[in-house]
């Protein structure tokens, strides 16, 4: 050893001491900071769905009491919005009811306007029963991608005497399927545990979310700053639907174009992206139907001879990749703009989800937790 060395070493090592120092406190600062997380995506692709998610798995005692007698009002409105809507469209289609009984038990109905009732009396009860089992109605509810009818249609109305009962409380499930369009800004903010590795404790998560629709888009801007991560949320299961917005616009195309958008967008340039296929139980529940995307994507038929040319993939599996694959195609695009962010790589990821099902949400939660902790670890020089 030189002399000199001995000199050297004791500061480099200071020195190299001082540099974890800095930048465990980066992380410590980084974990201490609250993570805010934007859900974005079309109408109805299960944003606030999502949020409800986060309130069940994440938050303590999640709804309570009041909150749940809060949603009775809404499941109420569900109700009456699809049976109405149904015998609507009974009509319009020019469907003979079963019998002159249920013909009047519809006519009722429709007598009461769209305004739901407050309550749910025995006789609207009975009414909507006998109008759901109609053979008519059923036709009409096959057919539902021709009109706008809610994806908790059928849940619900299978379930309107349970729901009837005095004193019925709405469970989680029933929360989750419940639909009330979001026209604000909305938050939920919640703790998750970090491993013991990054020296255990909890991280603050903060998710936002907004309307869908085209009118409440404007007011995406002004949650943009601060995000670490976008949910991007899109309902697979709406690929033979039109806009509620725009009759003459599908579902899917209008959330790939969304998709684009947000993709390209400058200001959300430095921000992790994470795409939830949603409606996974939809899609397969259409596809087993025998409904097929190639009849709105026709270069669906061309896919299938590239995905998978010794044809093993089932129907399922091969419109899920063609979805995905819509997506990743928009990632590779030559970006809009020619500045130094753009032209750096960006990872998007996936997953394929229902966000309906607690059990599904849960793993892949955890899934996009460990995306952000990694995207933390890699920005503070870590990974
Ligand atoms: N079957 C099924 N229904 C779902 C799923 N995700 C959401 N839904 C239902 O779809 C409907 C719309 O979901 P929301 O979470 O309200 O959609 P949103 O994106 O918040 O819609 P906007 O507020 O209009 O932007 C609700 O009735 C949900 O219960 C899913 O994966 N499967
Ligand atoms: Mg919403």
């Amino acid at each position: 050893m030189l002399l000199k060395d001995c000199f050297r070493r004791p500061s480099e090592e200071i020195v190299r001491r001082k540099q974890l120092e800095k930048r465990l406190t980066q992380i410590n600062q980084k974990f201490a900071n609250s993570v805010k997380i934007l859900l974005l995506g079309a109408g109805e692709s299960g944003k606030t769905t999502i949020i409800k998610q986060m309130k069940i798995l994440h938050v303590q005692n999640g709804f309570s009491f009041d909150e749940r007698l809060d949603k009775l009002h809404d499941i109420i409105e569900n109700i009456h919005e699809s049976i109405f809507e149904l015998i609507r469209q009974v009509v319009l289609m020019n469907l003979p009811f079963d019998s002159k009984e249920n013909c009047r038990c519809a006519e009722e109905i429709l007598k009461m306007g769209k305004q739901a009732p407050w309550f749910l009396s025995m006789e609207y009860v009975q009414q909507v029963r006998t109008v759901w089992a109609d053979s008519a109605v059923k036709t009409c509810y096959k057919r539902s991608n021709e009109f706008q009818l809610i994806d908790s249609a059928k849940y619900f109305l299978d379930r309107i005497e349970k729901i009837s009962m005095p004193g019925y409380i709405p469970s989680n499930l029933d929360i989750l399927n419940c639909r009330k369009t979001t026209t604000g800004i909305q938050e939920v903010s919640f703790h998750v545990k970090l491993p013991k590795s990054l020296g255990g404790g909890s991280q603050e998560f903060r998710m936002f979310d907004v309307g869908g629709q085209r009118s409440h888009r404007t007011k995406w801007m002004q949650v943009f700053e601060g995000i670490e991560a976008v949910l991007f949320m899109i309902a697979c299961g709406s690929f033979d639907q039109t806009l509620r917005e725009d009759p003459k616009q599908n579902r899917l195309v209008e959330a790939f174009e969304l998709f684009r958008g947000v993709w390209h967008n400058r200001f959300l340039a430095e921000t992790g992206l994470i795409v939830f296929l949603n409606k996974q139980d939809i899609l397969e529940q259409k596809i087993l139907s025998g409904k097929s995307i190639k009849d709105y994507f026709p270069e669906y038929e061309e896919y299938v001879l590239a995905a998978d040319s010794d044809n093993l993939c089932d129907e399922l599996t091969r419109t899920r990749s063609f979805i995905k694959s819509k997506l990743v195609d928009i990632t590779n695009e030559t970006p809009r703009r020619t500045s130094l962010l753009a032209q750096r790589k960006r990872t998007c990821y996936y997953h394929f989800t229902v966000a309906t099902d607690t059990n599904n949400v849960r793993m892949v939660f955890n899934d996009v937790h460990n995306i952000i902790l990694a995207r933390n670890l890699h920005n503070v020089g870590i990974l």
